[in-house]
């Protein structure tokens, strides 16, 4: 049998997805996660311009060679562009490959290693008030590990931060314009790390007093900190005993951790915005993070972010696999099946998509008090439902841009 199509689904569920669909001669249906926040339609021409016609009549069963096929071919290598293009290929030929053979994913890559996945959720609040109450409510859920983020005094809003105090931290980190509709240009925040530095730690510090020391405590610093500042902080933070700190330092700049390394023992993972194993040979090879945090979705698939996986657990290093709700029901069963099979899994990112998009893409992983767990459907175990996408049109919305106190662009 061939791949007989491949199409490119765009939908806007409460935020933009990009799907791809193969289809095989004999009937067979694969999905593909190449949802890029923010960017979507640049993967989504990708695929449709360049990529669809030239895996008509392929054989669908030759996923390396596939995989090969896309990443040397085009002689123009990596970035998050062509790796979520590539992923999107690489999952649905795994869909296919997984369905024929009667089985959930997870078998085909060596069977599960675990019964469930660990998974963290994501609190926040502008307050510690409101923070607590998010923690509390996750805990109740049976949690056991949460990602905390915070406003910091002097500051407005902040990216990773829900506004509604006190509730469910659902926002949409790419904004649409006020009215629900197309945004013309990126929201700015107002970033101080000063004031951060002297506001977090006493965070951690009454957590710590409120939820004991069994609860896992993870913290995202979005790039914002410069080497020596993300080594004061790190070892500022020691004591509270993180399961990890997430990109403490611009993320492409890897010698940076060597300094964050010689200062502290806190964990540190890194990588969402990654998408090969080669932005992570100093990084493994130094022993310089704990976890990979980059997904299937933005990695080259399950083929390539395998492949990075298994290098990082030959350093004793674990996946800390990114999984937002800006990546597709599609792209997290693919982080799910994976996770289970690998050894050197460590922990996996749990933001639930909103009714709307589970409305669109129907899914088979369930959650059970904190562990999520793929489910046995043959393949990935997710389904587009096309005539539902086709009622929420592409909807243009852009990550927020940072900025100083006095105006300079900053990272986040
Ligand atoms: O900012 O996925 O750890 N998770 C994160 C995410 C990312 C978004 C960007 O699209 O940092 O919320
Ligand atoms: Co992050």
């Amino acid at each position: 049998m061939t791949i007989e199509s491949v199409s490119v689904n765009v939908t806007s569920p409460g935020r933009n997805f990009v799907t791809l669909k193969i289809v095989t001669t004999d009937g067979v249906v694969g999905w593909g996660d190449a949802t890029l926040n923010g960017r979507e339609l640049s993967v989504a021409s990708y695929l449709q311009d360049h990529v669809a016609s030239t895996l008509v009549g392929r054989d669908e069963n030759r996923i390396e060679d596939t995989w090969q096929y896309l990443y040397r071919g085009p002689y123009w290598r990596r970035g998050p562009v062509t790796m979520a293009a590539i992923a999107a290929v690489d999952m649905a030929l795994w869909d296919i490959k997984a369905k024929k053979a009667g089985m959930p994913l997870y078998e085909l890559l060596g069977g599960a290693s675990r019964e469930g996945l660990r998974v963290y959720a994501h609190a926040s609040g502008t307050d510690y008030a409101a923070l607590k109450d998010a923690v509390t409510g996750y805990v109740e859920q049976g949690y056991t590990a949460v990602r905390v983020q915070t406003g910091v005094p002097g500051l407005g809003q902040i990216y990773g931060v829900s506004s509604n105090t006190g509730g469910k931290y659902d926002y949409e980190p790419a904004k649409r314009a006020a009215d629900g509709r197309a945004a013309i240009a990126p929201s700015e925040e107002t970033w101080d790390t000063p004031a951060y530095l002297a506001h977090m730690p006493g965070v951690f510090a009454s957590l710590r007093e409120d939820f004991g020391s069994g609860l896992r405590i993870l913290h995202d610093a979005h790039h914002r900190m410069s080497p020596i500042e993300a080594a004061q902080f790190a070892k500022d933070v020691e004591p509270y005993k993180l399961f990890w700190l997430e990109d403490c330092t611009p993320v492409e700049d890897q010698t940076a951790l060597r300094l964050v390394r010689q200062h502290s023992t806190t964990p540190l993972a890194i990588g969402e915005v990654l998408n090969s194993v080669y932005d992570y040979q100093t990084l493994i090879t130094e022993r310089l993070i704990d976890y990979v945090r980059s997904s299937v979705t933005h990695t080259g698939g399950v083929t390539g972010l395998k492949k990075l996986l298994d290098f990082a657990g030959i350093y004793g290093i674990r996946s800390g696999m990114h999984g937002p709700t800006d990546v597709s029901p599609v792209g997290m069963a693919a982080a799910l099946h994976l996770g289970l099979a690998i050894h050197n899994f460590g922990i996996q990112e749990y933001m639930p998509h909103s009714e709307t998009t589970l409305g669109v893409f129907r899914t088979s992983y369930a959650f059970d008090r904190g562990f999520l767990h793929p489910g046995d459907a043959p393949g990935l175990g997710v389904d587009l439902d096309e005539d539902a996408a086709s009622a929420f049109e592409y909807t243009k919305a852009y990550l927020p841009v940072n900025r100083l106190m006095d105006g300079t662009v900053h990272d986040w």
